[in-house]
């Protein structure tokens, strides 16, 4: 059976990688960026013309980072297999652009929506003497974190934390994205669900980002591209406007603290995280032309 037909544990995603590293070595190098409370790997791809040199932008792409939302570690798994397996025809969007991609950033929140709770959302840092478990990563970061729609009560599904950037994650994550904050262009940070298109600021709807107006033509952009293969429509906003406001979000982050001029969330579909097995090809297609559509941008800068 073909690996987009399934929901894979985070065991064969692992496997699945560091296949397509050992087969692509030339384009793709795999890497871990750290590790999670339970001590899986934060495991990542490098994907670029030539695995030499180190082009001047990066294209930072992750997902799994709330673990019920499973068809979104696949989507970004299925851009890196396209991408890998017809190289040459995406030589111009690859000039001198690496994408780094994170497609399970909440290894130990996934396993358990495997093993134990479908709709586990958090990470799985257990706190001594209480019973409740995990923080939210995209509440972990640190843009105005616990400021709104984020709990300081550890039974909440938005606990945000003990501090600000207090999760492995989130602070594997944020250190790469720092070391490398003069080269990464895009950040996409692949949610469900809800096909939404966001972008900052996404903690208070009084919050405007100043390039908002061109924010909001790539985020149409990517959307009309994605509409093109069966119509699946998209609805391009802040966060803050369309669903809630929520600070401590890697959107936020991205864009406020590092200055990463492109910056968006997106909701993929999938009513209540559910996908059936058979739509998983067509999400994962459909997104593909999204994912494209942003990359082309990063040359803008
Ligand atoms: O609440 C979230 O973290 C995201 N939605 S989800 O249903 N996947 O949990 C939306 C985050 C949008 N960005 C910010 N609020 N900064
Ligand atoms: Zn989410």
């Amino acid at each position: 059976r073909g690996f987009f037909t399934h929901f894979p544990r985070y065991s064969e995603i692992l496997s699945f990688m560091n296949g397509l590293a050992a087969r692509y070595p030339q384009y793709c190098r795999y890497e871990s960026l750290g590790r999670s409370s339970e001590g899986r790997h934060l495991a990542a791809l490098s994907i670029s013309l030539n695995s030499r040199v180190r082009p001047s932008r990066v294209a930072y792409m992750q997902a799994g980072v709330h673990g019920r939302e499973w068809i979104t570690p696949l989507s970004v798994l299925y851009f890196a297999n396209e991408m890998l397996s017809n190289i040459r025809a995406f030589q111009k969007v690859l000039n001198n652009v690496e994408l780094y991609l994170l497609p399970l950033a909440n290894p130990d929140g996934y396993e358990y929506t495997f093993t134990t709770d479908r709709f586990w959302r958090k990470n799985r840092h257990h706190y001594p003497g209480r019973s409740c478990v995990g923080v939210d990563i995209n509440r972990n970061f640190p843009n105005n974190w616990n400021l709104r729609g984020a709990s300081q009560n550890l039974c909440s599904e938005v606990f945000s934390g003990t501090s600000p950037a207090s999760e492995p994650e989130t602070s594997a994550i944020s250190r790469y994205l720092q070391y490398n904050r003069h080269r990464v262009k895009l950040s996409l940070d692949v949610h469900s669900f809800g096909k939404f298109i966001f972008y900052p600021y996404g903690y208070a709807r009084n919050a405007f980002a100043p390039t908002r107006s061109f924010l909001h033509q790539v985020a149409l952009r990517a959307s009309s591209q994605i509409a093109k293969y069966r119509g699946t429509s998209y609805t391009v906003g802040t966060s803050a406007n369309i669903l809630y406001e929520a600070s401590g979000g890697l959107d936020d982050y991205a864009y406020g603290n590092l200055g990463i001029p492109m910056s968006f969330t997106l909701e993929l579909p999938g009513e209540n995280f559910q996908v059936a097995s058979n739509d998983i090809i067509h999400i994962c297609k459909e997104t593909f032309a999204g994912f494209v559509e942003f990359v082309r941008h990063v040359s803008l800068f």
